[in-house]
């Protein structure tokens, strides 16, 4: 029998962690009467019996564990709080006693061996319950703080979002930049430090040098080469990103004048149309290459014709369901949440939500413009993902990799954005002009997501990395960020940070504890999926032309990969998802996709100094 201490005294012991500490602070003692007995200790035969019964058991106890955290980003409360906190340990107790007996079994085939194998890879958690609760209610408190911040009243999403996209104010975009940072950064800096510790503790206590190498861990590699591996892929699209950053920084230049920026090459962070600069896309009318050439404007044919989120939500199915896929399930509709409420706070970073038993939902805050028309694809990518593998045992019912699963929708995206298949769906009016210039403004709107978040996607988790290894001290959190934001991105705060400034917070992944290498995985592997498909469905011509849109054999070849989970290593699928193309993470797509841009981007910064480093 466990009876914990409440969750009271965890939040007075964080009080010493954190100066500056959460609103939220759960007032009623919570106590979790945890029955170790209802996991039986007991022994199996073999391990096909003990993997049925974890199968089933984790299984069984996802369902209580996400309904309770969906409460809670769905109404934030201190109540909700606790009690997600409680489902969360409930859970964990009941795997920590199965990881306890895992070495009793050794699987008699290559399944049996990989089901341990991804099962052993569940460790992370500390053993120790109450340093469980700890860690649960600090990220439950660190999302809390993140969902509810505002600056001068302004929510980040839509208000900051807004301002941040569509402000040509040099002086109002600072100020929603700096703002925001202000607003959530420092009041999370201790218990991130606190967060950090207890988290290297589970790693340490599972056998792992710290956090960092168990989630480098998780690729069918050793962490070293699964590092190596990225390094080069992200050495392979670093001069196409040099080139987009030249172009643009000489844009903004003509744009808010040349005293605005320094001799250092860099660009102000907050000029970018986005509060983390990791989507270039709303600046498209500064950096439109042909202002003259008919721009392709979704968000302006969003609006105007009415849409409304869940007219978004209903295109993005009827993509998936032009590939042969099945449509969303009715409960779908009745259960997500895809508008902000007004009547409460709620977490409105968007997520898909796997239930179990065909149970899918969306948690988003969706807004009418083109950025989120592609978050919605993106998030069903997830759900159709979990719909396909969904009779699989639970230990396979995931991505090949995470970044997999990241990039199911963004591949979808990558066939949407075809101005042939926009036009084809009402979303551009009118006559496409089809003439270089158009294909270069097209190529650059795409650019301006797909290729600016590269070195945003690569840098979080280069810092994580270094900050769960200890190799970056608490004090040097933030400076080792700016620097990381100056090599990568080649981006500068509009003005240096402040001994309290801890800007990683305020970007959710960090407090919601989200590992974000998974997306640039994703940034590059969509290309080479789409690649892989084009070439299966007989595409003749250049990649950013094919749209797979109707082509339901192909549609069933992608579900193909879709439906082995993470039953095989990843290596396998993604030859599966690109026809046999590829083996590996692979830049070479994304360039071969982005050929054209890359042409008129070396020609056009030929008249500019390229002079970051
Ligand atoms: O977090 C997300 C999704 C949920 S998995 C909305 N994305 C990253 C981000 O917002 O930073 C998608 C793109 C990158
Ligand atoms: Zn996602």
């Amino acid at each position: 029998m466990l009876v914990s201490r409440g969750l009271w005294a965890v939040f007075g012991l964080l009080q010493v962690a954190s100066t500056a500490r959460a609103a939220s602070v759960p007032q009623v003692p919570l106590v979790l009467e945890t029955d170790e007995s209802s996991v039986p200790m007991k022994k199996f035969p073999n391990a096909r019996a003990f993997l049925r019964f974890v199968n089933h058991t984790l299984s069984e106890l996802e369902y209580p564990t996400n309904q309770a955290s969906w409460e809670y980003e769905t109404d934030i409360t201190d109540e909700h709080g606790q009690r997600a906190v409680e489902a969360q340990m409930v859970f964990n107790q009941a795997l920590q006693n199965i990881l306890n007996q895992i070495g009793d079994y050794h699987g008699s085939n290559d399944d049996e061996k990989r089901q341990l194998e991804l099962l052993s890879l569940m460790v992370g958690n500390p053993k120790d319950p109450e340093d469980q609760r700890v860690l649960s209610a600090i990220e439950a408190d660190m999302v809390s703080i993140y969902s509810t911040a505002n600056v001068d009243g302004l929510s980040l999403d839509p208000d900051l979002v807004k301002i941040m996209a569509y402000s040509r104010d040099y002086d109002e975009l600072k100020h929603a930049y700096l703002g925001w940072r202000n607003a959530t950064g420092p009041r999370m800096k201790g218990l991130y430090t606190a967060f950090i510790d207890l988290l290297n503790k589970g790693a340490r206590q599972g056998g792992f040098e710290d956090t960092g190498e168990l989630w480098r861990s998780q690729y069918d590699m050793k962490p070293k080469k699964f590092e190596k591996m990225i390094d080069k892929v992200w050495k392979q699209v670093l001069p196409l990103y040099r080139e987009l950053h030249c172009y643009t920084r000489a844009k903004l230049v003509e744009k808010y004048g040349a005293d605005r920026f320094g001799n250092d090459g860099l660009i102000p962070a907050h000029l970018l149309g986005n509060m983390w600069s990791q989507d270039w896309s709303t600046i498209f009318d500064i950096l439109v290459p042909f202002p003259d050439t008919k721009p392709i404007d979704v968000t302006k044919a969003l609006i105007e014709q009415n849409y409304s989120a869940e007219a978004m939500h209903r295109l993005s199915e009827s993509f998936y369901h032009s590939l042969g896929y099945d449509k969303l399930p009715q409960s779908f509709w009745e259960k997500s949440m895809l508008t902000k409420p007004s009547d409460r706070e709620v977490v409105c970073h968007a997520s898909a939500w796997d239930f179990g038993n065909n149970d899918l939902r969306i948690k988003m805050c969706t807004n009418v413009n083109q950025e989120d028309l592609f978050t919605v694809h993106h998030e069903q990518g997830h759900l159709y993902y979990d719909h396909y593998y969904r009779h699989l045992p639970y230990l396979y019912r995931s991505g090949a990799a995470d970044f997999f699963h990241e990039a199911i929708g963004d591949t979808a995206v990558l066939s949407v954005v075809v101005p042939k298949h926009l036009k084809e769906i009402g979303l551009i009016e009118g006559e496409i002009e089809d003439s270089w210039q158009q294909t270069i403004n097209y190529q650059m709107l795409v650019a301006l997501s797909k290729v600016a978040v590269l070195p945003w996607a690569f840098l979080v988790d280069k810092w994580r990395w270094q900050v769960m290894s200890g190799q970056v001290p608490p004090h040097k959190y933030q400076q080792e960020w700016d620097s990381l934001l100056e090599k990568y991105q080649g981006i500068k705060r509009p003005e240096p940070a402040d001994v309290d400034s801890f800007d990683p917070g305020a970007k959710y992944h960090i407090p919601a504890n989200t590992p974000y290498m998974r997306y640039f995985g994703a940034a590059v592997i969509q290309f080479q999926f789409h690649h892989g498909l084009c070439k299966a469905a007989g595409h003749k011509g250049p990649l950013h032309e094919c749209s797979i849109y109707k082509n339901k054999d192909v549609g069933k070849k992608f579900r193909h990969m879709l439906e082995i989970g993470s039953s095989q290593p990843w290596t396998k699928a993604v030859e599966a998802g690109s026809a046999g193309l590829y083996d590996t993470l692979d830049g070479s797509a994304l360039i071969k996709y982005f050929e054209p841009l890359l042409e008129y981007l070396k020609k056009a910064n030929k008249k500019n100094v390229c002079i970051w480093k």
